[in-house]
């Protein structure tokens, strides 16, 4: 932390009131779940991005960040939706949106160390806003970090920045990653009412680890394609008379795909509900300790996402073939896909042989350099300092 704290000191003049931290995560399954209401499984990251902040008495924000070495200035009073236009909206957005909310917020002073890899995939938009929001609630005395719904609370308002603010049309599920999840468990997300409920997970039980593979592919979420497969659910879901898709029980999706107009809707839908049937059936495996099925359902879920829901690449699907070929339990793409990263569950002792495998994969094909990590499940956002 020291060149995140002298930054600070040389920028604003004197130590930050404090410094918070949120995760980036990694989705075992229930992908393009959150926006139709369904259930999620995320894990927190051990990659975390720190906001090192002070309260002005003011409504000036000053944001400064250590990748970007830049600072920008901006008022609460002039953020609104595209402005500010860059990476400073998730820190801008947030602010603005808890004021929205009728929270009584003024000025900061920031700096931001996003250790989140960029545009990987795994949430890094998430992890800076949910850190600006542990910081906003502890320096304006929200006390919204405290409780369970409170971090619900902060959440939204994250979600509300990314979307109104920065214009990414997300669903719910990184933000209240990074403020749910729990150290060695994944967070049952139900995403109809807002509920979750903590499963244990710990692979080094089972003598396997986690490998996330950032394909550096590029991946944006506020491109049309993440916006057109959510516009298709809605209009699936007007067509088939029911508030989301959650609505639809797996004994009654053949009939409900019989009454939809297309082939392409019909596959939207096919991937949606039967990927919300798969987070409990992993669920069930995890507690049952049946790691294979696991891996089997990985599998399943990412032929879901690459034939009926088109969301995968050619660099994801090479990760996830080469792994499995390899030996890995399972793998899939994870988050939003077009790009990003990969999951594979795979025997500790198989790692290191497994990632060398994906980077020559990746060499043969002319592709970019992967980056492959193992990885285990963490803590939400909270202070780091003073302690
Ligand atoms: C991205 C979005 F931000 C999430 O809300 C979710 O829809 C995910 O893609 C796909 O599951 O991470």
């Amino acid at each position: 932390m020291p060149d995140l704290l002298e930054t600070f000191a040389s920028i604003f003049g004197s130590a930050p009131d404090g410094v918070w931290s949120a995760p980036g995560r990694v989705n075992l399954i229930g992908e393009h779940t959150d926006y139709n209401g369904g259930l999620a499984l995320p894990i927190a990251l051990p990659q975390r991005t720190l906001c090192a902040a002070s309260a002005r008495d003011d409504d000036l924000l000053r944001i400064h960040s250590l990748q970007e070495g830049s600072s920008v200035e901006v008022r609460i009073d002039d953020v609104a939706p595209g402005h500010p236009g860059d990476w400073t909206a998730y820190v801008a957005g947030v602010v603005w949106s808890l004021r929205e909310a009728g929270y009584a917020v003024r000025g900061l002073d920031v700096v931001i160390d996003g250790r989140v890899p960029l545009g990987a995939g795994l949430s890094s938009s998430a992890a800076l806003e949910c850190s600006v929001a542990a910081a906003v609630s502890e320096l304006f005395g929200l006390d919204l970090l405290e409780t369970r719904a409170g971090r619900s609370i902060l959440a939204e308002a994250c979600q509300r920045a990314e979307n109104d603010v920065a214009g990414a049309p997300t669903g719910g599920m990184d933000q209240a990653a990074a403020m749910h999840c729990r150290e060695a468990h994944a967070l049952r997300l139900d995403c109809r009412d807002g509920t979750h409920s903590h499963v244990p997970f710990d692979l080094s039980a089972h003598g396997l680890v986690l490998l996330v593979t950032d394909t550096r592919a590029s991946h944006a979420l506020a491109d049309g394609q993440y916006g057109a497969r959510r516009d298709a659910c809605e209009r699936a879901a007007e067509i088939l008379g029911v508030e989301t898709l959650r609505e639809i029980a797996p004994d009654a999706l053949e009939g409900a795909l019989g009454r939809l107009p297309d082939d392409e809707l019909r596959r939207r839908v096919r991937h949606v509900v039967t990927e919300i049937a798969r987070v409990d059936a992993v669920v069930d495996a995890l507690r049952e300790g049946d790691l294979a099925e696991v891996g089997r359902l990985f599998v399943t879920s990412h032929e879901s996402l690459r034939d009926d829901y088109e969301v995968s690449c050619t660099e994801l699907d090479l990760v996830v073939d080469t792994a499995v070929a390899e030996g890995a339990l399972g793998a899939r793409m994870t988050g939003g896909g077009f790009g990003g990263s990969a999951i594979a569950l795979v025997r500790t002792d198989d790692v290191d042989r497994l990632s060398s495998a994906i980077a020559t994969a990746f060499e043969n094909a002319n592709l970019g350099v992967p980056q492959s990590f193992s990885v285990t499940a963490s803590g939400s956002a909270d202070r780091v300092s003073p302690e």
